[in-house]
């Protein structure tokens, strides 16, 4: 609830009102326009204060949306995923194809901290089964990699995943919305949807 305190000057003003009221020979009529002009000081008095608060409620609700991210950050048509920026493509490219479409989006191929939250987002809005997201073979030394040099962790693999990579055939990195563990690779040359990551 929401507590108002009086500014003493218009608890003077009241006490002043009554005395001139006193004195004054038309003092019905008198008074009455002398409590009505205390009445609206103080009404505005509390109208100020609750503005006040109002402003500061709001100032405080949007720090706590910028603390844990929120959808206006994404630009658009990227969509927020807890506090990472996603987009879909609707059109079917190559990895490498896929990959210059997202960075033409000043974005580039997913690298999602949680795998499993862009996983729900894709069961949610029913995206194919294997869309690409950010990862190639780089060869037997270097293995796996995320497009910024981190190493895939190998938990992630969907089961007697990755198939290909020691022969050479499947060397991009696709995340599955049907399978756990997510991960999966395939021929980078295949045409599947994508997913761009905005990073903010
Ligand atoms: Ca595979």
């Amino acid at each position: 609830m929401l507590v108002v305190k009086v500014p003493a000057i218009y608890l003077s003003i009241l006490m002043v009102s009554r005395v001139i009221a006193k004195e004054n020979p038309y003092n019905g009529s008198f008074n009455k326009l002398e409590s009505a002009i205390v009445v609206s000081q103080l009404v505005m008095a509390q109208q100020a204060e609750y503005f006040k608060k109002l402003i500061s409620v709001a100032k405080e609700s949007k720090n706590c949306i910028n603390l844990r991210g929120s959808s206006y950050e994404c630009p658009y048509p990227f969509t927020q995923v807890v506090d990472e920026c996603f987009y879909v493509s609707k059109s079917l490219l190559k990895w490498e194809e896929a990959r210059q479409f997202c960075q033409g989006m000043g974005g580039d191929l997913a690298i999602p901290r949680n795998l499993y939250a862009l996983k729900a987002h894709l069961i949610e809005i029913k995206a194919p089964r294997a869309v690409w997201i950010g990862g190639t073979y780089l060869g037997p030394e270097e293995g796996w990699r995320w497009i910024n040099g981190a190493s895939v962790n190998e938990e992630e693999w969907s089961p007697k995943q990755p198939s290909g990579a020691r022969k050479n055939l499947a060397n991009c990195l696709n995340i599955r919305r049907d399978r756990h563990p997510v991960l999966d690779d395939v021929l980078c040359g295949n045409k599947l949807r994508f997913v761009c990551q905005y990073s903010l």
